[in-house]
């Protein structure tokens, strides 16, 4: 623990595959561990990142991570990549256009290409991060793949929600319709050269109008819809004032903890449901009966609610 504290990144890498590994005697030595650490955890900006594929993302965070560096701070890059458990492989593979990034000492790059279902990545990239706070890391950028349930899951392990848009991409495929717009706490039109200025303009003006028909995530704050160009690296200056603002102004009201709180909540109601079937599972029975009615759900024999709930009275008392 006391290497992972002084920030040494092997040992620090060391420490987040041990937590990754789904062996049953590592798992019990990872929460041996988190538990050592957990004084030293929660220090952290945590900053989540979407946006389509192709939109920047992994050339934002490297830049921006470079300017968190050189505002005195250490930063540390996670990704999300659920995608990794169907096609074998990481769709991420950009780590490579980090190398600037990876190059600095105050800087921590790791992809955390994760098997399993989506919920079960989603924690392990907490524990990720919590070993990254204990190694002094004062910013965590979580990347994730603009698809399906994976921003739901950044949204709810971070403290900022940004969302990188590119001009004309589709607005429905970049998440407008589709619920992104009630997660983000800022948005960053990326890509913006002088070619395209006067559409960029455009285009935030429709997502103003957009976004006066959305209830405000957070009482007080409006979505600041800002331009720029990841690549060229302008305007991430000023990405990073908003991020603190907006940080600076929930602490000063309490939702900074306050939403912490909710989402740690969330985390033991999630881990209580998966300890609950393991253990249920390790009778042969069980998990005889288990298959079965999964069957039964999935071959559409019956609702699936109803046969969840008919496996589990099974075996556990209704009274
Ligand atoms: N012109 C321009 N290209 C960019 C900018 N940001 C990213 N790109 C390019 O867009 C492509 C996709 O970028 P990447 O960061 O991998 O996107 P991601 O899939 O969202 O992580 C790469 O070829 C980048 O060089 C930008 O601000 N301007
Ligand atoms: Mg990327």
């Amino acid at each position: 623990m006391e290497g992972i504290r002084s920030g040494d990144k092997r040992l620090t890498a060391k420490a987040i595959t041990l937590v990754e590994s789904k062996k049953a005697e590592h798992r019990i030595q990872a929460e041996e561990l988190l538990k050592r650490i957990m004084p030293f955890t929660g220090n952290s900006i945590r900053v989540g990142i979407t946006g389509v594929p192709g939109a920047g993302k992994s050339t934002f965070i490297e830049n921006f991570g470079r300017l968190v560096i050189a505002n005195g701070k250490k930063v540390a890059v996670l990704a999300i990549d659920p995608s990794s458990s169907i096609n074998k492989g990481s769709i991420l593979g950009d780590k490579t256009r980090m190398e600037e990034l990876a190059k600095e000492e105050n800087a921590f790059i790791r992809p955390s290409p994760s098997s399993g279902f989506l919920g079960g990545v989603a924690n392990t990239t907490f524990e990720t991060m919590m070993i990254c706070e204990a190694a002094g890391y004062d910013y965590i950028l979580i990347e994730t793949v603009g698809v399906g349930q994976s921003e739901v899951l950044v949204a709810d392990i971070t403290d900022v929600f940004l969302f990188l848009k590119i001009i004309g991409g589709g607005d429905e495929l970049q998440g407008i319709k589709r619920g992104i717009m009630e997660m983000v706490d800022l948005i960053f039109i990326n890509k913006v050269e002088q070619d395209n200025l006067q559409k960029a303009k455009n285009t935030r003006l429709e997502l103003k109008r957009a976004l006066d028909f959305i209830p405000p995530k957070e009482k007080g704050w409006k979505i600041p819809v800002l331009l720029g160009s990841a690549l060229y690296n302008e305007g991430l200056d000023e990405v990073y004032a908003k991020i603190f603002e907006f940080t600076d102004m929930k602490k000063k009201t309490g939702r900074f903890n306050e939403v912490r709180t909710q989402q740690a909540e969330k985390r033991f109601e999630y881990w209580v449901q998966e300890y609950i079937l393991a253990m249920m599972k390790r009778s042969s029975s069980v998990e005889e009966a288990y298959i079965k009615h999964k069957k039964n759900a999935s071959e559409m024999v019956s609702n699936p609610s109803t046969e969840a709930k008919i496996f589990v009275e099974k075996f556990l008392s209704k009274d």
